[in-house]
């Protein structure tokens, strides 16, 4: 059995849009995960047991998307000692830069690892995490360099009007 050593976590079913970018990424390279909605309001209980079970269960990254009062990566971060790759989800009120501010601003102590609002930061959370593996796992590794190499090579190097 494959061990799954990334959760992907998120505050609500709406997240899942921008979340699956994260699971996407992690397919394309190659890497297991589990998700699961974790809400820090509604599902409190299920957040403390996630994140108190996570270092046994074998987990070595999460990532956590939530939106608007995006409490959940950093409450999983001052629950594990774990890399919480944390994603603010787009709101419709404010844009996404509540659930930015919610997660970047962390006291000292308890680190999320911010990526940018969105889409592009589910992305990047998959490759952050992918990125963190690959420092115990060469032949991840070799697939993340490739893939960065195909994303260079498919860059035009002058704009074009089509
Ligand atoms: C947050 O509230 C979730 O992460 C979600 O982004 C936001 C809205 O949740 P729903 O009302 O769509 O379930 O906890």
């Amino acid at each position: 059995m494959t061990e799954v050593k990334v959760g992907i976590i998120m505050g609500s079913q709406s997240d899942w849009p921008t979340m699956k970018e994260a699971a996407n990424i992690l397919d394309e390279l190659g890497v297991p995960y589990e998700t699961r909605i974790v809400s820090a309001h509604r599902t409190p209980d299920r957040l403390w047991d996630y994140g108190k079970s996570a270092v046994d269960r074998g987990l070595q990254v999460i990532i956590a998307g939530a939106g608007g009062a995006a409490h959940l990566p950093g409450m999983m971060a001052s629950k594990t000692r774990l890399p919480v790759v944390g994603v603010p989800v787009q709101t419709r009120a404010l844009s996404g830069v509540d659930s930015l501010y919610s997660i970047v601003q962390m006291p000292r102590g308890f680190p999320v690892a911010t990526m940018a609002i969105g889409a592009s930061g589910a992305v990047n959370a998959g490759l952050m995490a992918a990125g963190i593996l690959a420092l115990q796992d060469a032949c991840l590794a070799e697939r993340l360099d490739s893939w960065r190499a195909a994303l260079a090579e498919s860059i035009p190097e002058a704009p074009s009007d089509d």
